[in-house]
This record gives C-alpha cells, sequence and structure tokens, in this order.
C-alpha cells in the first residue's frame, strides 16, 4: 500500500493505508484529527495520518494532499472507481460523488473555507472528480462531518478491487 511522506518548512506529514493495520490519526489538529478519524472509519479502511507543523490551515491543506497521493498511488490496480452516497445527520443533509478515475475536479461548497479547501486538494492530488452538494443543514460541524462521512463512504466503495478496468479506454489517466 502506498505510503507517502511529505516534508516541507511548514509540516512533515506521514500517510499510508496499512493493510492490514490499525489506524493512527495525530495531526495536533483536533477537529483534523476527528474528520481523518471519520474518513477512514466510514471507508472501512486502516489509515495512517501523523503531522507535525506550524500552523492548523498548512497542516490541513498538507493532509488532504498527501491523503490525495496515496489514493492515487491504490489507482494503479484495477478498482471500481465510482463512489456515491447521501448521508444525514440531524439537520445536515450531504451528498457526495465520487470518481477516482483520474480527472482532477472539485465541486462544492460545504460552508467552511478551511474544509472545503482540503476537499478541493484531497480531489486535486487524489485525480478525483468530488461532487459534495449540501442538500440542506443549519449546524456547519454537522455539514462538515456529514461530508467526511459520505466522502469516507464513497472511497470505501470506489477503492474496492475488481478484476477488469472500469474504463471504455482500457485504463484510467493517472495525473
Ligand atoms: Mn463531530
Amino acid at each position: 500500500m502506498t505510503r507517502i511522506t511529505r516534508e516541507t518548512n511548514e509540516t512533515e506529514i506521514v500517510v499510508e493505508f496499512p493493510a492490514p493495520g490499525l489506524s493512527q490519526i495525530e495531526t495536533t489538529v483536533p477537529f483534523l484529527d476527528h474528520m481523518m478519524t471519520t474518513l477512514a472509519r466510514y471507508a472501512a479502511l486502516p489509515l495512517v495520518a501523523r503531522a507535525r507543523g506550524d500552523l492548523p490551515h498548512h497542516l490541513i491543506e498538507d493532509v488532504a494532499i498527501a491523503l490525495g497521493k496515496a489514493v492515487a498511488g491504490e489507482r494503479e490496480r484495477p478498482i471500481e472507481r465510482f463512489g456515491h452516497q447521501v448521508i444525514p445527520m440531524d439537520d445536515a443533509l450531504v451528498e457526495a460523488a465520487l470518481d477516482l478515475g483520474g480527472r482532477a475536479y472539485y465541486r462544492g461548497p460545504i460552508p467552511s473555507k478551511l474544509y472545503d479547501h482540503w476537499m478541493r486538494s484531497f480531489a486535486e492530488n487524489a485525480g478525483a472528480t468530488l461532487h459534495l452538494r449540501v442538500i440542506r443543514g443549519s449546524d456547519r460541524h454537522h455539514i462538515v462531518e456529514a461530508a467526511f462521512k459520505a466522502l469516507g463512504r464513497c472511497l470505501g466503495q470506489a477503492l474496492r478491487p475488481r478484476e477488469d478496468t472500469m474504463s471504455t479506454k482500457g485504463s484510467v489517466r493517472l495525473v
């Protein structure tokens, strides 16, 4: 499984899907830990995400970049490629549609500048098309958390191995 390490003047990040293995999420940003734990649990994938750095907004973006690259690395074998999920969380209702076919595109937004940017950075680095649609909701925490749950479920579906390649071209474009 792909292991991504990323070191800059601002942050040091390690992300991998250890299969089999245990999740280990320690990013020093409590809400980011909460969202990464949510994503891994709803994807049913063990996830390691360790990060240290200077500012929360650098850590949030750089974890998204590293996770995106780790997901891109998982596309080297045939996978189901697509995921779709609608998740309710109290007042919030969020729909996610994901394609890991190599076309980087993000359409949101979700009502948090930082975590909307997380979604864009993830999609760009994963070579993923990701549409998030907030159908309704008033609590921003619930909307953002429902979006991570929905993305997690989509990732679990899209990364499932299959025998043949899900493309009429016979291959998916790598980023
Ligand atoms: Mn929560």
